[in-house]
């Protein structure tokens, strides 16, 4: 890996398996609405795409979220990524996601700004992306086929109208392929989840690695799907199971030969806070973090 490369990703714990150990990140919920459905959120909670399903995570304003950027900045040392990744898709959010990212750009222009997305609508902000030197991104893509994709996706919400099935998913699709290129084009390092979703992806997610691989995804995330009857999902509802920890492995096996995949995720809430793997959110929380005055030294 080059130089310039390995310095973008050295502290960001989960573009970096090291950095993990070494570095944190926070995230902020600012973003509350969704503009597709898939079938392993509920939306009362957090985010499948990127955060633990069946947390319900606080919700910020932006300039509250800043706030606590700040004061957690101040406070964690080793915290060095700002995330957005819900509790519904930031894109679909963009005034608050993006005053969100600008207070902090403003006030600590050290801390890194990620972002997390379904993709549906970004195309339409690589620019503003790219203006507020949003680095890292990652868009969920669960297929490349929209007949996958309409047993996932059972409508989108794309230009003030629904479309469903087949046509929802397509649209997502293709405006997923829209955005991964013109990511690599602007030069934003791309990060791919994908959630396995045994009898309808499985087999399918090495395609979905070979595409994305192609485009120029940095690093592809295979996550597994959490789907327990009382988080109410239509795939807990239904049954669906999540892959077994050997299945998983496999298919991350069967994709490592092609390119960098991450092992480490831990399938963060959208308020997480501190080391992957590590919850601090409770010491933060809005009724505590919004008495504690930023101590942040820029
Ligand atoms: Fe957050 Fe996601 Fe940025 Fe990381 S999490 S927005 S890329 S700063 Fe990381 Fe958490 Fe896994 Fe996400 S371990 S769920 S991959
Ligand atoms: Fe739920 Fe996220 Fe899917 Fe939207 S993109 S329906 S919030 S999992």
């Amino acid at each position: 890996m080059d130089e310039k490369l390995q310095e973008r990703i050295a502290k960001h714990p989960c573009y970096s398996e090291d950095a993990h150990h070494h570095y944190a990140r926070m995230h902020v919920a600012v973003a509350p609405a969704c503009n597709i459905q898939c079938n392993y959120c509920n939306r009362k909670y957090d985010c499948a795409n990127e955060s633990r399903p069946g947390v319900v995570s606080e919700l910020l304003t932006p300039e509250e979220a800043a706030h606590k950027a700040l004061v957690i900045g101040g406070k964690i040392p080793q915290m060095t990524v700002v995330g957005i990744a819900g509790p519904g898709d930031p894109l679909a959010n963009p005034d608050k996601t993006f005053r969100t990212f600008e207070l902090i750009a403003e006030q600590a222009p050290d801390i890194k700004l990620c972002l997390s997305t379904n993709g549906l609508m970004l195309p339409d902000y690589i620019d503003r992306i790219k203006q507020l030197n949003i680095d890292h991104v990652t868009i969920t893509i669960n297929m490349v086929d929209p007949e996958i994709g309409a047993k996932i996706y059972p409508w989108v919400h794309y230009k003030r109208r629904r479309y469903r099935g087949i046509e929802g998913a397509r649209i997502l699709h293709e405006r997923q392929m829209e955005g991964l290129q013109a990511l690599k084009e602007a030069d934003i390092l791309c990060k791919v989840n994908s959630v396995m979703i045994p009898g309808i992806n499985d087999h399918h997610l090495v395609e979905v690695n070979r595409v994305i691989r192609e485009k120029g995804a940095f690093l592809h995330n295979i996550m597994p799907l959490i789907s327990a009857p009382e988080h109410g999902t239509h795939f807990g509802l239904t049954g669906q199971r999540g892959p077994t920890p050997k299945e998983l492995k496999e298919l991350q096996d069967n994709c490592s030969g092609n390119m960098k995949m991450m092992r480490h995720c831990r399938q963060c809430r959208a308020d997480a806070v501190g080391l992957l793997g590590e919850d601090r959110s409770q010491e933060f929380s809005k009724d505590k973090f919004l008495e504690m005055t930023p101590e942040y030294d820029v």
